[in-house]
């Protein structure tokens, strides 16, 4: 008998805690403020640390689309006089540190010219290539720059280190498993965009193995 009890107390302490947990959901953790719980957006595959996702300027609550945009990026301009010299999706590594890194979308940009180019922004598309969704991003990269004759990376993570932009961690590049096309398509202020098309085999993102 005194087992029974005690297994009695032990669930519904349990339950207590699962009420609780849930409850705290329920009130609505919004870290971003964006009007949508952070465990929702995670079902959702939206951001529940940036309020606008795709950045379209819409609210991810009022967009009916929130991980799709229509390309802003205008294709005129003078030829950009900088490449993208390597595009990684997967099999990153940490330089600075002389170790693999986890998994992340990074860009090596060029700069032909002697002056710093600067005022980049970035549209990204990341199709499933076995017949799933399309999701695609527009990121204004402040702050980035490429130094005159030089070349610079750009890190798509959680990072808030230079060079580091923030990507959706419930997007399907890291909650699917099936092969992806990623399309870089950078642009600099005055300049027509280049772009870059990535295969990423069938697997997840990963950390560093
Ligand atoms: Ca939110
Ligand atoms: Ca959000
Ligand atoms: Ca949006």
């Amino acid at each position: 008998m005194k087992s029974t009890k005690t297994l009695a107390v032990s669930t519904m302490a349990l339950m207590t805690a699962l009420m609780l947990s849930h409850g705290a959901y329920a009130a609505g953790v919004d870290t971003d403020g964006d009007g949508i719980p952070d465990a929702s957006e995670i079902l959702l595959g939206t951001d529940q640390a940036n309020p606008d996702t795709d950045g379209d300027s819409i609210n991810d609550l009022k967009d009916t689309a929130p991980v799709s945009l229509a390309d802003p990026i205008a294709q005129t301009g003078a030829p950009a006089p900088f490449a993208i010299k390597e595009a990684l999706v997967e099999n990153n590594y940490d330089y600075a540190a002389k170790k693999d890194a986890p998994d992340h979308l990074e860009l090596l940009v060029t700069n032909s010219t002697t002056t710093e180019i600067k005022d980049f922004s970035l549209f990204l598309t990341v199709k499933d290539a076995e017949g799933g969704p399309t999701e695609t991003y527009f990121k204004v990269l402040t702050g980035f720059t490429v130094p005159a004759s030089g070349e610079a990376r750009i890190h798509l993570d959680d990072a808030s280190l230079p060079g580091h932009f923030r990507d959706n961690p419930n997007g399907i590049y890291h909650t699917t498993q099936t092969a992806k096309v990623m399309t870089f398509e950078l642009a600099a202020a005055g300049f027509a965009p280049v772009s870059i098309d990535v295969n990423k085999d069938k697997g997840g993102a990963e950390a560093a193995d």
